[in-house]
């Protein structure tokens, strides 16, 4: 399908300042360029408007809840016109709390369309905090939850209910830093988490195997990459790095047996912050991995 980008220049949701510099850094690593490259049909929106980073506090367990609240609102209003004018939309972010108007829109366009939903979540973190358990108040640790149906009403219920997604349609790839409460919770919840110790003890082929066991023709794929899932030794520029995450082969493996599905229907590329980069490499590896997700490969394949 034509293909949108969508950029969401803010850190509203992050404890660093600097990932709502990740639009522009992904564009000048040449996205557009490797999209058209591939024979996409592309336009690039530009960049969506929002709040400004008030940078206060955390109050109550969640810092700048109404802006955050705000952004999410343009996201989802953004990524559901592109879906329903049936184009792929991908989000350039902006830190990872926007990953909650990303998806909410996508689950509310597969409830309206009758399609299968797969979230394939690529992060070092579960992203599954509440304001009761969260160590930092910052919300891009809380959207899982959130899309779950775990948080404030204004999150939870962005779409119109709640909650956006049940836990059994979420797939999470590359965790390796969930939080003491987070644990209990992540457990409870029955989410499907591929953690580094599981990629370890089987590879990563058979992770991603079992992570889209069942995608069909009838599954919209949707991948949320979160650019701190990659090892910090190729990917510096995140806020929040965490070792011991894949390494360029194994993303590059990842992308690929996405790609290889064919139902891929959406994408967020979130927390890329180049002021903690040097040369743009993280957006410039971004890039590269996004090109082996849209089907690039070393060998013509059938
Ligand atoms: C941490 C960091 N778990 C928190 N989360 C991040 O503040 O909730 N998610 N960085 O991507
Ligand atoms: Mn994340
Ligand atoms: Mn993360
Ligand atoms: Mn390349």
């Amino acid at each position: 399908p034509p293909v949108s980008l969508l950029g969401a220049p803010t850190d509203i949701g992050a404890g660093h300042r600097g990932a709502g510099l990740g639009p522009e850094a992904l564009r000048i690593a040449g996205l557009p360029e490797a999209l058209l490259a591939r024979g996409i049909d592309l336009v690039d929106r530009g960049n969506l408007d929002g709040p400004r980073n008030p940078w206060q506090p955390p109050n109550d367990g969640y810092r700048h809840l109404k802006e955050v609240v705000d952004w999410n609102r343009v996201v989802m209003e953004a990524v559901a016109s592109e879906l329903a004018a049936g184009r792929m939309p991908i989000l350039l972010g902006g830190d990872h709390c926007l990953g909650i108007g990303s998806i909410t829109a996508v689950a509310n366009h597969c409830r309206r369309t009758g399609k299968k939903l797969r979230v394939i979540w690529l992060d070092a973190h579960a992203d599954f905090n509440t304001h009761n358990v969260t160590p930092s108040g910052n919300i891009h640790g809380m959207p899982v939850a959130c899309l779950c149906g775990l948080g404030p009403k204004e999150l939870t219920n962005i779409g119109g209910s709640a909650p956006a997604l049940q836990a059994g349609e979420i797939r999470q790839i590359g965790i390796r830093s969930v939080d003491e409460g987070e644990k209990r919770l992540v457990k409870e919840h029955g989410l499907d988490v591929y953690d580094m110790r599981y990629i370890d003890e089987v590879g990563m082929k058979r992770a991603m195997e079992a992570a889209l066991d069942g995608v069909d023709a009838d599954t919209h794929v949707h991948v949320s990459f979160d650019v701190d899932f990659l090892d910090p030794s190729i990917a510096p520029g995140v806020g929040t790095t965490v070792p011991g995450g894949p390494n360029y082969r194994e993303a590059q493996l990842v992308m690929e047996m996405i790609a290889d599905t064919g139902r891929m229907g959406s994408l967020d590329i979130v927390e890329l912050n180049p002021l903690l980069d040097a040369r743009n490499a993280t957006a410039q590896l971004a890039v590269d991995l996004v090109e082996s997700l849209f089907g690039k490969s070393t060998l013509m394949r059938d």
